[in-house]
């Protein structure tokens, strides 16, 4: 257990170290990066590509998604129409807690290193779903314009292990 400790430590200030760095290199600016702090609900209604939590009654179908110890989701692509309400129904396969959020990249790269900070926080909004083993649970979601939306499991190690995926927006 310490060493795991240990680790994880290590693994966070290596974390911190590449925000840092990622954030000195600077010359982004193509995208509105959250602020620290700005975690729990600042993202859904945030004005993105990303939509909005959908009415259950109007979703027009029912999309599953798998997730497992791989660190992966099966499917990790999966298509919309733009305006559409979907139900997607996500099931942690695995025998360890993951979570599907929904989001831009820069918004799950922000909270998958405040994850990696404080790893246990619970995404409990409406563009996320945090399950235990063998749980299934449900995001309602409108995808409203056409794009690209990302979603991810922001455990920690997980989404840096390639726990990701996206929706496109047709
Ligand atoms: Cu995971």
């Amino acid at each position: 257990m310490k060493d795991a400790l240990i680790r994880f430590s290590q693994t966070a200030a290596l974390a911190l170290l590449f925000t840092s760095a990622a954030h000195a290199a600077g010359g982004h600016g193509d995208h509105g990066m959250s602020m620290p702090g700005s975690h729990g609900g600042a993202m859904a209604a945030m004005a993105t590509p990303l939509g909005k939590p959908g009415d259950a009654a109007r979703a027009t179908r029912t999309i599953d998604i798998d997730m497992n110890d791989a660190m992966r989701f099966t499917p990790d692509r999966i298509e919309v129409k733009a305006g559409e309400t979907v139900r997607i129904n996500v099931r942690n396969a695995g025998r360890i807690r993951h979570e599907l959020v929904l989001g831009t990249d820069a918004d799950l790269k922000a909270h998958y290193d405040m994850m990696m900070k404080d790893p246990g926080m619970r995404h409990e909004e409406a563009n996320a779903v945090s399950l235990d083993a063998g749980k299934t649970g449900q995001i309602v979601w409108r995808f409203d314009k056409a794009g690209t939306v990302s979603f991810g499991c922001l455990e920690p190690g997980h989404y840096s292990a390639g726990m990701k995926g996206a929706v496109s927006v047709l």
